[in-house]
């Protein structure tokens, strides 16, 4: 049996599993969401895919951390494996531990696997993430994507790495989701043959279109599309502030200046920064979660989908 609070944030679904998850050991985060990735397919599968689970999921097993003062260390995690961070996810952990009692409102700290990040619960929604430090790592780089054409963006980590790009093929609106998914697969994959990627070699694995936006009072909207193909439904949270990375790095938003993003469904995060200490922005992410489900997950011995449905 596993003990799961879901949540959405902004839209996008969290599973944060209370008990019952793998027992991933001790070490750093980063080794132990390896080890997640590498031996424990069936749990992760089981928890997210259907029947148990749902499209663009994230789960958030929560860990022992090994930084100081952290509430909690966290693996998040959808479909496709484990994620550097996660913001709607982060978002989502807050008001779900708030929800089981866990923390009260205030200032938390969790440990992900690529670093500390803070979390102020304001009230039983609403959360300020202060991310990892995020940065532009290439700029314009130039891309021939098949059945598209040339696309130009900019590459830039924002606890995943991103490939940033105003070059979408139609609106980013929901009646194009699909159109959008399909753009948004093919230029992963060109960045993949044209050997375009993070630093040290890491893979691109979030494609992000980005266009002004439509609702008021917002400076920017973005369609995300996620490693496991699922596009988000919030603005991104590790999006978001990969955006901002690169609009710091162009001179075009000034720290603390305020920046509302929309989601392809209109959903909205508030974000600024300040200049980070090695170079690039510290993002901070303000969006609202509330918990739909507290469920426990039964898996009998002879369901033949206990590793959920392969696709
Ligand atoms: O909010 O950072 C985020 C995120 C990453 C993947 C899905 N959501």
């Amino acid at each position: 049996m596993i003990e799961v609070i879901d949540s959405h944030t902004e839209g996008e679904p969290t599973r944060v599993v209370l008990s019952g998850g793998p027992d991933l050991g001790r070490g750093p985060l980063a080794a132990r969401a390896a080890r997640l990735a590498a031996d424990e397919a069936a749990f992760c599968a089981g928890l997210l895919r259907e029947p148990r689970g749902t499209v663009a999921m994230v789960a958030a097993l929560l860990v022992p951390p090994v930084a100081e003062g952290c509430a909690t260390g966290v693996i998040y995690f959808n479909a496709a494996g484990p994620l550097g961070m996660c913001g709607h996810a982060t978002i989502g952990l807050a008001v779900t531990l708030a929800h089981a009692g866990r923390i009260a409102p205030g200032m938390h700290r969790f440990e992900t696997p690529v670093g500390v990040v803070e979390a102020r619960l304001w009230d039983a929604a609403r959360v300020t993430v202060t991310n990892v430090e995020s940065y532009r790592h290439r700029k314009a780089v130039v891309l021939e994507v098949a059945g598209i054409g040339r696309v130009t963006g900019d590459v830039a980590w924002g606890g995943n790495w991103f490939f940033l790009t105003a070059d979408a093929p139609v609106p980013l609106l929901p009646a194009h989701v699909g159109t959008l998914t399909d753009a948004a697969r093919r230029i992963r994959d060109a960045l993949r043959d044209a050997g375009v990627t993070g630093a040290e070699g890491a893979p691109i694995d979030h494609v992000e279109f980005n266009a002004p936006p439509v609702g008021p009072g917002a400076q920017g909207r973005n369609f995300v599309l996620c490693p496991d193909d699922a596009y988000d439904r919030s603005p991104c949270g590790t999006g978001s502030s990969a955006k901002l990375a690169c609009l710091a790095a162009d001179g075009a938003l000034a720290p603390g200046a305020p920046w509302v993003q929309e989601s392809v469904i209109g959903s909205r995060y508030e974000l600024s920064y300040r200049p980070g200490l090695a170079g690039g922005v510290t993002a901070a992410i303000t969006g609202r979660a509330f918990v739909t489900a507290e469920t426990r997950l039964l898996f009998a011995a002879d369901d033949p989908y206990r590793a959920g449905i392969s696709g």
